[in-house]
């Protein structure tokens, strides 16, 4: 009987799709999932010469040429550690294991070290693209030992997404954890764009009054234009969708769930510091969004009234258009700030222009945007906001995120990535800021010293 390629453990939708997509690339696959009904229904639906399945871990092990690359598709955190624990023991040294789901980075990197005392290769891999990127092509961040890039790279090349040129959505990326800061950064990015998209649908909806389905056409609108984008291709039908005379849309819970990855590119901004406003408020908005009795009860406090925006629709959704697209752009440069300083501080030398290549295909950011940083990021500058050709287009274009952010403010509209995006251009790009007052303030009350633009030294004053 011949040996399986790879083996997957971990079938829900991920595990499955992820599966299917390997084999149905002719790559031969041994299947696992710790509930074994799921198991078998999979296989009953999708079993094939190419694509088996086992119910239990030695003999999935036994399955597998050698090195056994064994893929993990599970839930993150301790079931991860669980399954590790479990199947080391069916393997043998020079073994691989493949950690696909959305794990902590740290994580990733302490595995490895384990692994590695064990003779065992530990590598992680993000996978974009939810369930449909999974079975049909995700984007692929793969980081870890290169030489055990080597040995997946086929199976990898041959899943993934194609980028706007045609070629594979993977490329190694760099050492320990690096593939999975790199999805952990995507969703940040991910949650960033969404709560900048909900805010243009916020005011749209509650500014102009316009119907989902208005608003949809706006939507499919810019998709025809430099916002072109799986996220605004899929807010289309999203606002389309009608049940009866109502929009569906209407009648979702104003409530945004979180898994955590965003949460986490949050803190890490924190811990490293990086601004990434746009992103930490998007996290913000999901945490406000979560309590929906409190905000019942403060909208009854703090009545607002109805404010309609009275502007020309046709003129403002231009204008809306471009200051989406900045803040676009200032969700992206504050990715890759972050991305640029983990890169220096863990060694991983990221390539930029790699990453806005792998991200053009199959993951939930794509969009024609990355076809021109995979352009600019050749230059080795890693700043998008310090390329000539970016600063020309915020130039031109930075008063109209202006407008509508303090149109939205004069309205009693929130816009908090929208407006986080502005303010961080308008506090980076100021040659002086206003933290001298601060240096003041911190001076007179805890005698914390400061420093003068007349001299050099350390000085504190009796105010
Ligand atoms: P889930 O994240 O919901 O995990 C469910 C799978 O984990 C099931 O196969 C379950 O087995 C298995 N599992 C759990 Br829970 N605890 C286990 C344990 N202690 N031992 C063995 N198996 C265990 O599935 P998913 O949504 O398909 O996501 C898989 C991974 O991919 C996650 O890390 C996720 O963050 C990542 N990811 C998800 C998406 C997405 O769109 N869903 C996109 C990109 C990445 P059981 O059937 O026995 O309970």
């Amino acid at each position: 009987m011949n040996k399986s390629k790879i083996a997957i453990i971990g079938l829900a939708v991920m595990g499955q799709n992820l599966a299917r997509n390997i084999a149905n690339n002719g790559h031969k696959i041994s299947v696992y999932n710790r509930t074994t009904k799921v198991m078998n229904e999979f296989i009953d639906e999708y079993g094939s010469e190419n694509l088996e399945g086992y119910e239990d871990l030695c003999t999935l092990a036994k399955s597998l040429e050698k090195p056994r690359i064994i893929g993990l598709m599970i839930k993150s955190g301790p079931a991860i550690d669980s399954v590790i624990e479990s199947i080391t023991q069916f393997l043998e040294d020079g073994d691989i294991i493949v950690d696909f789901g959305n794990s902590n980075y740290q994580d990733t990197i302490k595995r490895e070290k384990k692994l590695k005392e064990k003779n065992l290769k530990f590598f992680g891999c993000g996978v974009s693209g939810g369930e449909e990127g999974a079975l049909n092509g995700p984007s692929l961040m793969p980081g870890g030992d290169k030489e055990t890039y080597e040995c997946i790279e086929p199976i990898l090349k041959s899943i993934a997404a194609k980028d706007f040129k045609g070629k594979d959505c993977v490329t190694y990326l760099g050492q320990d954890g690096s593939g999975h800061y790199l999805k952990m950064v995507h969703n940040g990015i991910e949650y960033g764009i969404m709560q900048m998209m909900a805010e243009v649908y916020g005011i749209l909806k509650n500014g102009f009054g316009l119907k989902a389905g208005e608003i949809s056409k706006i939507f499919a609108n810019y998709n025809e234009g430099k916002l072109k984008s799986y996220l605004c291709e899929i807010a289309v039908p999203i606002l389309a969708k009608k049940e009866g005379e109502d929009y569906l849309i209407d009648k979702v819970l104003d409530s945004a769930a979180q898994k955590g990855t965003g949460r986490l590119t949050a803190i890490e901004s924190l811990e490293r510091g990086v601004g990434l406003s746009v992103i930490t408020q998007s996290v913000y908005a999901r945490v406000y969004s979560s309590f929906k009795n409190t905000r019942t009860e403060l909208s009854k406090l703090y009545e607002k009234g109805t404010h309609k925006i009275e502007d020309d629709l046709e003129e403002f959704t231009k204008i809306l258009e471009n200051a989406l697209y900045i803040g676009v752009i200032i969700s992206y440069a504050q990715g890759f700030r972050l991305l640029e300083v983990a890169s220096d501080e863990q060694n991983w030398d990221l390539n930029f222009s790699e990453i806005s290549r792998i991200w053009q295909g199959g993951c939930i950011i794509r969009a024609k945007v990355l076809e021109s940083f995979e352009t600019l990021f050749v230059s080795g500058e890693k700043n998008l906001l310090k390329m000539p050709e970016v600063a020309k287009y915020i130039n031109e274009n930075i008063d109209d995120l202006r407008y509508v952010v303090g149109l939205s403010a004069m309205n009693a509209l929130p816009t908090l990535s929208l407006s986080s995006a502005l303010n961080s251009f308008e506090y980076i790009t100021q040659e002086r800021s206003t933290a001298n007052f601060i240096q003041g303030l911190r001076d007179y009350f805890g005698a914390h010293t400061f420093k003068r633009t007349d001299k050099e030294g350390t000085f504190h004053s009796e105010w």
